[in-house]
């Protein structure tokens, strides 16, 4: 028998290891059990470069080395542990920024598609986005038609990947102070492509061999993620598929339902599911559904497709990362349709043991086993058609062997920034400044952005709960995207109600106010983009300084397992965000490389690194972090307890 308990909090996510193991279904919870990581490769000690590799270089024995003992601990090319380890670092931000910034350029080239007339169905659905855009960027407005304006748009933003010399266009989107102060580090990135190719060239065997030069360009194309390719994602979707607002949904797997067609989407990209929801409401389908003895059709997410559909349609979500495989195990899942990121080859294998036909949509990630449909944006709904009558069809497969577990928990999501600009400052002074007030006034102590994976190596959801409810109890408002934000909706941290049950007085008192939950759901992974966009309102709206690394603010992924939560930490820090990892550190080969990434970044971007598999202590690093910021600000004093008469309640409105 299983311990589920050992393996997550989550009940639902509990029965299912349960019925997986008793159906002999291997899930990446046994294999994580049963596969150890390799000690030297955990630590980023071991380089595998050239052909003369594997090297692995491990940590000095004792404290003094002699420099034969020294020129001893070294690959066969004489590679310093110093230097694999900074390699191996930035190739995992190359992997990252590649995987949002190529999400990026894939929406770039719908967008442009769409703005020509050559995508039927896909709209300009936020005019006022698509203007500000035009606006940021320096393109002519007067009176020229919306595709005309997006047709520039388009272009421009495809060309940013192949920019060859001077600044990213998005850059200008950050406050004065900061980007003065990447252009004095000489970490302000050129085009997308460039920063990400520069990686793997200076990372080949001979090249460059000095961590702390390794690093800067490791920092360069960070940022070319967080204020290129990924800030290039959201801002272009959000045009497209309409900027978030706030929306009620459900999540965890008891979403799923026993007498519906279950289509669950899986992945990152939303330009096909958007389709496959769009298909999905199309009462021919519906029809026959029920012609095959389905009561309808229920589309569910995982992972960011998830996020991206919830937030936009209040489709509701069935997990987070390490709940792909238990959802199949359901037995009730009819298609599991995926597109690039974060899906697990073995989905495949689960799906062997049920009736589950698993789709793969994109050239770029096929799946032994899987059944390929490709996307094709000139014909999307098609392919979304063609895709949802795959699963209808296969309704009439299912076994009797179905059990859905009952866990569903209520949401708010939608929480772009301008959704918060407007809700906290309203409709005719949207602004950030009541947030500001509230923080200079203590009754908010900070502000946390709480994102990133699960990672199998340690218990499913349990270290994002008790982080984020440590620092809402702290007064700290957290921000969350990705399977954080799945993690916190399943444990009922993202209804208004929560504020009173988990968050400080103070915190509380300013989400009853404003009708908020404590923790506010921004998106998906490439809306990281999002709360770098919300910390430069709030250094906007002034009395907070003038860089997003003087405000009270700090980051944490305490269950990060992709290159791309690497690739987001690393521009939260170039952005002068703290930012604390939990589960495992990547350089702990190298004392010297985990030094400067945790110290002398804070000296060069007023942001730097922190690795704590604790969650509670990461919190308390945080809110440290936070303190000290406040501190700086001289508002430390600040945090007086206030009891709130109506009028003083009116104002905070
Ligand atoms: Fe070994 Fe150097 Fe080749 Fe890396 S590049 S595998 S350290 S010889
Ligand atoms: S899906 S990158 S496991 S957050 Fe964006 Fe979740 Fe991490 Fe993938």
């Amino acid at each position: 028998m299983v311990n589920g308990e050992s393996r997550s909090i989550d009940q639902a996510s509990i029965e299912m290891m349960e019925k997986a193991a008793a159906e002999g279904v291997n899930t990446a919870f046994d294999r994580a059990e049963a596969t150890k990581p390799c000690p030297i490769g955990a630590v980023g000690s071991c380089c595998k470069h050239c052909g003369m590799g594997p090297c692995r270089v491990p940590l000095p024995k004792g404290k003094e080395e002699t420099p034969q003992e020294k020129q001893k601990r070294r690959g066969v090319c004489g590679a310093t542990a110093e230097t694999i380890a900074a390699r191996n670092f930035i190739r995992m931000i190359a992997g990252g920024a590649a995987a949002h910034s190529d999400h990026g350029r894939g929406v770039a080239e719908l967008f442009l598609a769409a703005a020509k007339g050559e995508a039927p169905g896909y709209e300009i659905r936020d005019e006022q986005k698509l203007l500000q855009v035009a606006i940021d960027w320096g393109i002519e407005i007067g009176d020229r038609s919306n595709k005309e304006i997006a047709v520039d748009i388009g272009e421009r933003a495809l060309a940013e990947y192949g920019r060859q010399e001077g600044e990213l266009l998005f850059l200008k989107m950050a406050p004065l102070k900061r980007q003065a102060l990447w252009q004095r580090q000489g970490v302000a990135p050129r085009g997308i492509d460039r920063e990400i190719v520069e990686i793997m060239h200076r990372t080949h065997i001979g090249v460059d061999q000095e961590y702390q030069n390794l690093l800067k360009q490791g920092v360069r194309a960070a940022i070319a993620d967080g204020w290129g390719g990924s800030m290039m994602a959201t801002e272009l979707q959000d045009i497209l598929f309409g900027t978030p607002a706030p929306v009620a949904g459900k999540v965890n797997l008891g979403v799923l339902k026993t007498d519906e067609v279950n289509l669950i989407i899986h992945g990152h990209e939303p330009l096909l599911s958007e389709m496959i929801v769009a298909a999905a409401q199309n009462p021919e389908m519906t029809e026959m559904a029920k012609s095959k003895g389905a009561k309808g059709i229920n589309i569910a997410g995982i992972c960011c497709t998830a996020n991206e559909i919830l937030m936009r349609h209040g489709v509701p979500i069935a997990g987070n990362f390490l709940q792909q495989e238990l959802a199949i195990v359901t037995g009730a899942v009819e298609a599991m349709v995926v597109d690039v990121q974060c899906v697990m080859q073995s989905i495949t294998t689960v799906a062997e043991c049920y009736h589950t036909k698993i789709i793969t949509t994109s050239p770029k990630a096929m799946i032994p086993g899987a059944t390929h449909i490709e996307f094709d944006e000139h014909n999307a709904l098609k392919s979304a058609e063609t895709i949802v009558r795959t699963a209808v069809e296969n309704y009439p497969n299912r076994s009797k062997n179905v059990h859905i577990p009952s866990q569903q928990t209520d949401l708010i999501a939608g929480f772009s920034h301008e959704t918060i600009n407007y809700l906290l400052g309203g409709l005719f002074r949207a602004s950030y400044r009541p947030l500001n007030d509230n923080i200079i006034n203590g009754r908010i102590r900070g502000v946390a952005g709480v994102v990133g994976c699960n990672n199998a190596r340690v218990k499913h959801n349990e270290a994002h709960i008790a982080m984020v409810k440590e620092l809402i109890k702290n007064d700290v408002l957290v921000i969350t995207t990705g399977c954080n934000a799945i993690a916190c909706g399943e444990a009922g941290l993202m209804v208004p109600e929560a504020a009173s049950e988990y968050a400080g007085s103070g915190l509380a008192e300013v989400c009853e106010t404003v009708g908020i939950p404590p923790v506010l759901h921004m998106g998906s992974c490439v809306d990281n983009s999002r709360i770098l966009m919300a910390a430069t309102a709030m250094v906007k709206d002034g009395g907070l300084g003038d860089d997003i690394s003087e405000l009270p603010v700090a980051g944490a992924a305490p269950e990060w397992m992709s290159e791309k939560a690497i690739s987001i930490g690393q521009y939260f820090v170039a952005s002068g965000v703290f930012t604390v990892f939990g589960v495992t550190w990547p350089t702990l080969g190298s004392n010297e490389v985990t030094e400067f990434l945790f110290k002398d970044f804070e000296r060069m971007y007023g942001g730097m690194w922190a690795f704590e598999p604790d969650p509670i202590k990461g919190a308390h690093l945080m809110i440290a972090h936070i303190d000290k910021k406040r501190k700086a600000l001289g508002i430390d004093k600040a945090r007086e307890r206030v009891l709130y008469d109506m009028a003083m309640r009116r104002e905070l409105t």
